[in-house]
């Protein structure tokens, strides 16, 4: 396997999953919105990052774009749809409707945007690998969690449900489920930039890194071919799930 493309380039996991993908040796396709981000990591990265701007919610320029990749970029291996997002932290009934729909259109419809777009390639060569990003928001309710938890117990599924279809090809699937994850962007963007509110969510916890995220993807795939890590739960020591709660009269 030598090229991937991630999504969500642009900043925590995604940069930090394309610096570790380079350093191991793959060529990178970086995918993300904000071209002046992509272009300072395409400078850092060299040749073996291809920078690609595109919103993954815009199905037409997902198809026309990677139908026009370099062909030292393709055929693509590995892909890891990352790119994704959290809005808002309020109870469903005071959330904002297009804070709901931006959050549906980026992790769920994105997401299989590029999976169907790539997916039959890696079948015609019976050969890839396909990395989610899911959260533990997808297996644990929280509260103000709503569309964004369901969102991930979507991507939880699909990633499950590929694994059935793809049953007797050589290809993997692994949704990755973390927990909460600093040196992101993930609080200042579910705050709507407010960066106080989102520093709040960090301040005294020892959490877990964009590089530890990195470090796990380069795990991933590093493994054996035979080998298929159906999801992986990673939480900070200093998470736990929360227990039930009872509201009483
Ligand atoms: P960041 O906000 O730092 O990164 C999100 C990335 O997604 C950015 O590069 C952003 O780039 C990109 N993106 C957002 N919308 C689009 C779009 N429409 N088209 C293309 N790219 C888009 O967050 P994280 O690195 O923390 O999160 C990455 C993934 O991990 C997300 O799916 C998130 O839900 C998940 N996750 C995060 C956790 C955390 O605690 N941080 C924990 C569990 C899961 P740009 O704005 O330039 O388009
Ligand atoms: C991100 C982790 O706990 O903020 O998916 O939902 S959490």
């Amino acid at each position: 396997m030598n090229i991937a493309l991630v999504t969500g380039a642009s900043s925590g996991f995604g940069q930090a999953i394309c610096c570790k993908l380079i350093a191991d040796g793959y060529k990178v396709i970086g995918v993300a919105r904000r071209t002046d981000k992509l272009q300072k990591i395409s400078d850092e990265l060299g040749s073996n990052f291809l920078p690609l701007s595109l919103d993954v919610t815009k199905k037409d320029a997902v198809e026309s774009i990677l139908l026009q990749l370099p062909k030292e970029f393709q055929p693509i291996d590995i892909l890891i749809n990352n790119a994704g997002l959290a809005l808002g932290l309020e109870p469903a009934y005071q959330a904002d409707y297009n804070d709901w729909e931006t959050m549906i259109e980026t992790n769920i419809i994105g997401l299989v945007h590029l999976t169907h777009q790539i997916l039959p390639g890696m079948v015609e060569r019976n050969f890839g690998y396909i990395i989610n990003l899911g959260s533990v928001a997808g297996s644990y309710a929280y509260k103000g969690g709503n569309v964004y938890g369901a969102s991930k117990a979507f991507v939880k599924q699909f990633s499950a449900n590929l694994r059935t279809d793809l049953l007797g090809k050589k290809i993997r699937v692994t949704n990755i489920e973390p927990g909460l994850c600093g040196g992101t962007e993930f609080s200042n963007v579910r705050f709507h930039g407010n960066n106080e509110q989102a520093a709040e969510v960090y301040k005294g916890v020892d959490y877990i890194t964009p590089e530890d995220i990195a470090n796990t993807v380069s795990w991933l795939v590093n493994t054996p071919t035979h080998f298929n890590v159906n999801s992986i739960e990673i939480m900070p020591v200093a998470q736990a799930s929360a227990g039930l709660s009872v509201c009483k009269d």
